[in-house]
């Protein structure tokens, strides 16, 4: 077996502590990449770093609330040698909070999506992207979703700030044309990890009752996307990947074999 396209490559992943952040510094670390970590939980991301460590990847870790810039600015200034250029960024930190008519919503759990999900991306991105368009190479991958694709009911908010990520990942794909940095979304539809117990600020019965009678994706089978995304050959952009269980049509066509499932 050859090298793999990737090796030695720097890959940034936000949101790292869990889910789909977790699998996607997992797979990188296998492809022989180095990894920088940001989450706010910082046990989490320390048990992550020696695990990769152990399995003999390069691994660092920052503890950081992506919808605070100065934290993003400082995160990433204080990096080890030689680590400051940074060839992919997985921009996944996001959460979901509540699932509600907008009528009877909670402004907290809005504020705290938009300022995540939208400025959070952006700070990240805004602070990551003059290094790769000066080096005349990068790749920004975001995590969207099908919520960034379709709304709906109850989805409000969550859905706004993925169709939010949609506009800004197309708005990038034209801003850095010929810069040589590329950029992709995989928008994922129902995957199972800490998602919905966030989202129902703790429930985990009510979180477990979403993948109820269907089977899910897993973090790793995004990762397994981003993956494939990542390492075409330069010339190569995959625009969009839409990746959906083969139990979801859409946001609201789910077929579960649990016909009491809600
Ligand atoms: P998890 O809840 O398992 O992981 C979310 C990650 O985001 C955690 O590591 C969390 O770390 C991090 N995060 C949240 N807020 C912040 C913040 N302010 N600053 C830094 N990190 C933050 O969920 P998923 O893995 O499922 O979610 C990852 C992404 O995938 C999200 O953008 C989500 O919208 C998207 N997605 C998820 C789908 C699903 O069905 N699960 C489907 C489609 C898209 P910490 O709390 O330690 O800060
Ligand atoms: C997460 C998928 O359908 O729960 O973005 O909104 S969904």
């Amino acid at each position: 077996m050859g090298e793999h396209p990737l090796t030695g490559r720097t890959v940034l992943v936000t949101g790292a502590s869990s889910g789909i952040g977790r699998a996607c510094a997992e797979a990188f670390a296998d492809a022989g990449c180095r990894l920088l970590l940001l989450a706010r939980r910082g046990e989490r991301l320390a048990e992550l770093v020696d695990a990769l460590r152990a399995r003999g990847a390069e691994a660092h870790a920052r503890v950081c609330d992506v919808r605070r810039l100065a934290e993003v600015e400082a995160a990433l200034a204080e990096l080890p040698d030689g680590w400051e250029g940074v060839d992919v960024l997985v921009n996944n930190a996001g959460l979901s909070r509540g699932l509600a008519p907008v009528h009877e919503g909670d402004v907290h759990d809005w504020e705290e999506m938009i300022d995540t999900n939208v400025k959070g991306l952006l700070h990240v991105t805004r602070v990551v992207l003059p290094g790769m368009v000066a080096r005349g190479s990068g790749h920004v991958v975001q995590i969207g979703s099908i919520a960034g694709r379709e709304v709906y009911p109850n989805g409000n908010v969550y859905c706004a700030t993925k169709h939010a990520v949609d506009a800004i990942t197309k708005g990038l794909r034209l801003d850095l044309c010929g810069t040589g940095v590329r950029v992709s979304t995989v928008d994922p539809g129902l995957v199972e990890t800490e998602f919905s117990v966030v989202r129902f600020h703790g429930d985990e019965e009510r979180a477990r009752s979403v993948y109820r009678g269907m089977t899910p994706l897993t973090g790793a089978d995004v990762a397994d996307a981003v993956l494939w995304v990542v390492s075409r050959p330069p010339h190569v952009q995959v625009a969009e990947v839409l990746l959906l269980p083969a139990d979801q049509a859409s946001s609201t066509r789910v077929h579960r074999r649990d016909e009491t499932a809600p």
